[in-house]
């Protein structure tokens, strides 16, 4: 939570950041200063190429450059390196979100019987489904999102695989769903050994829903996933320090490194659905939460193609 005055700063592009303070004339220097970083963060992307040349013959499509038509500017993936977040607005609009919207909705009906909501437990993480790129085509489509995966590339380099694409849909109810604080890569032991391999993975958290008081905002803390002598607070559902809310409408996305420290809070009012796309080096492994991948899932058959970039994607070759 940042506190700044008795304000709310809504940019009426959806980012909101929730204010409290004793004093809001102190304040309205920071507020300023607020006003135009937040601009920064959620302005739209500029695009720009980046271009890379593989030092392993072995690898890529012959010559071993590879252009990336970057959909952030500079500016913003500096942000990214440094905050750990981007927010983008209206990721998906119209039509492409009611697809995505349509086949979860078909996914949570068809796998509702494996969702347990187990009654006295006082809150869960809701219905989480895993795997979504085999169980249908419109979530296959996925693989290559350009406004993803440029900036993924642009953050880690042209090799990077998918690590997962799993959803979570939380309900309002007498379990309260909600996340505790939270990282996705929990690799990092102490000390640090010489050789240590930070890990990096972008996680795309897209929204289908608009996050508000009623299906609950994500909140982060920023720069938190440079910090590798510590974990956040296990199982916490308390305020951190430095913690900023973030809501965006429905179709837009937080592009967060997945060891942000990151929470979702809790869905009071209304049921609320997001994606998570996640990539990664390609020679870190996909995410093993979910179990294994669905027999003949719709990857296979994509495996089974001609596509080398698909197949790198997937995790088959792109590394030595
Ligand atoms: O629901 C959210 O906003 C974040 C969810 C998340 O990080 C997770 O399910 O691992």
């Amino acid at each position: 939570m940042i506190f700044v005055g008795h304000w709310q700063a809504d940019l009426n592009v959806g980012l909101f950041v929730r204010c409290q303070g004793e004093n809001c004339k102190r304040y309205v220097a920071i507020n300023c200063i607020l006003v135009i970083y937040l601009k920064v963060c959620v302005m739209s992307a500029e695009k720009h190429k980046l271009h890379y040349t593989s030092l392993n013959r072995k690898t890529g499509d012959g010559d071993g450059l590879y252009e990336v038509d970057v959909h952030a500017s500079v500016e913003e993936l500096e942000h990214l390196a440094r905050a750990g977040y981007l927010v983008r607005d209206g990721l998906f609009q119209g039509e492409a979100l009611q697809k995505l919207q349509k086949a979860l909705d078909h996914l949570e009906e068809n796998e509702h019987d494996r969702f347990k909501n187990d009654p006295s437990q006082e809150r869960s993480w809701g219905h989480i489904p895993r795997h979504l790129m085999d169980k249908d085509p419109v979530f296959l489509d996925l693989l290559k999102l350009p406004p993803v995966l440029s900036i993924a590339r642009a953050m880690m380099g042209p090799l990077v695989r998918l690590r997962g694409l799993s959803a979570r849909i939380s309900y309002p109810g007498p379990v309260l769903h909600e996340t505790p604080w939270h990282r996705h890569l929990r690799v990092i032991c102490k000390p640090l050994p010489p050789w240590f391999s930070e890990p990096h993975a972008l996680d795309a958290l897209i929204y289908l829903d608009d996050l508000d008081e009623k299906t609950g905002a994500v909140s982060i803390v920023p720069g938190s996933h440079n910090w590798l002598d510590r974990e956040p607070p296990n199982g916490s559902y308390e305020p951190v320090e430095g913690e900023l809310e973030v809501r965006v409408k429905a179709g837009g996305a937080v592009l967060i490194h997945s060891n942000l420290w990151h929470r979702g809070l809790p869905t009071l009012a209304a049921k609320r659905r997001m994606l998570i796309l996640s990539y990664t080096p390609t020679w870190l492994r996909r995410s093993p939460h979910g179990g294994p991948q669905p027999d003949e899932g719709l990857t296979q058959a994509v495996l089974d193609g001609d596509d080398e970039e698909s197949h790198i994607l997937l995790g088959k070759g792109g590394y030595t």
